[in-house]
């Protein structure tokens, strides 16, 4: 029986993937690398430090761990300008209701993210309070598609992984999400995650009932 549910942040609650992608793109211009929209897919749902490593990639250029760590910085007070005028209203279309439906309905709700500005995102949406846990990038040490996060999840959640339902954008956090034990909805599309139990645009006009229909549980 379905009793949790653990929400990926970028991507399926907010579209922060545009502010990551401006973020990026200022650094990248200091270092003289190009970098496309098409290339900021690539960073869905991959850990800060992995993001930089493939912008060296594809600028051809090495650095030193510490000079990894110096942009990583810098890349996020970028961010970090970009999210602190971030309004509530930039929450995705229907997931305020989702999440105070589902919890209505008695389930329990975890975030599942691996970004270290989880809280911040959360404060600034105002929906810090639709969430019983938060388990985010500075709980984990081995990011998507490791499973850790989705683990640490339930386990604050106290519930076990086949209880629990994970909703992800990105094909690592589906990736994710089954080697946690958990089953899969993918908010995207079929091509992007190919893997997930079920795939959704979005979740405008869904509840949970219908996923749990559609999942014949
Ligand atoms: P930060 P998610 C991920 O969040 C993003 O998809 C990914 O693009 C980002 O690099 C990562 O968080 C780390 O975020 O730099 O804010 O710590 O999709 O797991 O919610
Ligand atoms: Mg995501």
């Amino acid at each position: 029986e379905i009793k949790g549910l653990i929400f990926d942040l970028d991507g399926v609650i907010v579209d922060t993937a545009k502010y990551h992608f401006l973020a990026w793109k200022k650094l990248a211009q200091n270092l003289r690398i190009p970098f496309t929209e098409s290339d900021n897919e690539r960073l869905k749902g991959v850990s800060r430090l992995r993001s930089f490593e493939i912008i060296l990639e594809i600028g051809g250029l090495t650095m030193s761990e510490e000079e990894k760590e110096k942009c990583c910085t810098e890349k996020n007070n970028l961010y970090l300008e970009y999210i602190y005028q971030l309004k509530s209203d930039e929450i995705l279309p229907g997931v305020r209701k989702f999440l105070s439906d589902a919890r209505e309905k008695g389930y329990k709700i975890a975030l599942g993210s691996g970004s270290r500005n989880a809280k911040l995102i959360l404060e600034k949406l105002e929906i810090t309070d639709l969430f019983d846990v938060i388990a985010d990038g500075t709980i984990i040490s081995q990011a998507k598609p490791d499973p850790e996060i989705f683990i640490k999840g339930a386990k604050l959640l106290e519930l076990p992984a086949e209880s629990c339902i994970v909703f992800e954008d990105a094909a690592a956090g589906i990736e994710g999400a089954h080697a946690a034990g958990m089953y899969a909805v993918g908010i995207g599309t079929a091509e992007n995650l190919p893997k997930a139990e079920i795939i959704l645009p979005g979740l405008k006009g869904i509840t949970i009932k219908d996923i749990i229909n559609k999942l014949q549980i």
